[in-house]
């Protein structure tokens, strides 16, 4: 059976998920604690240390650099799931950096406040330590205070998203391809706390997002 190793907020983790779902295909889920990685380590022979890798049978699939989806790349040839159609290359590319950088950017800050309350005590010290080694001494309280900007920010970098909507139910068509699954992760990770909603004045993201949460490969 594939094994997710991953931990549960992370968006780029809930990208993967989410595409497993999709396939209906049975995986198991493997949490490992934020700051332990050596599992991650072990199993990709000390070449990388982040999440989501994926083990399936004797091959670990792991990404190779920032916009490699080669994990996605993995489930979509193992399932014919058709989230990379070769006409839509360049332009998911161009949108997926895009979703990883500007959405992703706000989205985690925003979910990362309430960080002692998803954090199991054990390993709130490192995630602390983690966090502010990253992003600079009293970063977490810097951005709660900054809360109120951040979500105004997040709902104006959500335009474009919600405009491609106009048109059809999906990003790009009447069918979710990659892009979708990846805004989706990013989404869910800054709803992961429970305190958010999606900004209402984007009625179709709203929309777009309930469908993603359940959508099936079998429905489409
Ligand atoms: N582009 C990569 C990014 C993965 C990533 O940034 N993962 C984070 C967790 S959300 C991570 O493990 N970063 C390394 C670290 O925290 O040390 C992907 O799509 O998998």
């Amino acid at each position: 059976m594939i094994e997710l190793i991953q931990f549960p907020w992370s968006p780029f983790c809930i990208v993967q998920r989410r595409i497993l779902e999709f396939a209906r295909h049975p995986f198991h889920i493997v949490n490992i604690p934020n700051a332990d990685r050596s599992m991650v380590w072990r199993m990709t022979r000390h070449r990388y240390y982040g999440v989501p890798i994926i083990r399936d049978g004797r091959r670990v699939v792991f990404e190779t650099d920032n916009d490699s989806q080669v994990i996605a790349k993995y489930l979509d040839s193992k399932f014919n799931l058709g989230l990379f159609p070769r006409e839509l290359d360049g332009l998911q590319s161009l949108v997926w950096r895009a979703i990883e950088n500007e959405i992703e950017d706000i989205g985690f800050r925003l979910n990362d406040i309430y960080w002692q309350e998803m954090v199991p005590a054990a390993e709130q010290l490192p995630f602390l330590r983690h966090k502010e080694r990253k992003f600079g001494r009293g970063s977490l309280d810097q951005w709660r205070r900054d809360q109120k900007t951040l979500l105004a920010e997040l709902t104006r970098r959500l335009i474009p998203y919600e405009m491609m909507l106009l048109a059809h139910p999906f990003l790009l068509e009447d069918r979710p391809r990659f892009v979708d699954f990846d805004l989706y992760g990013m989404l869910a990770n800054f709803l992961y706390s429970g305190h958010y909603h999606l900004p209402a004045a984007h009625t179709r993201l709203k929309k777009w997002y309930r469908r993603m949460e359940k959508i099936k490969l079998d429905s489409i």
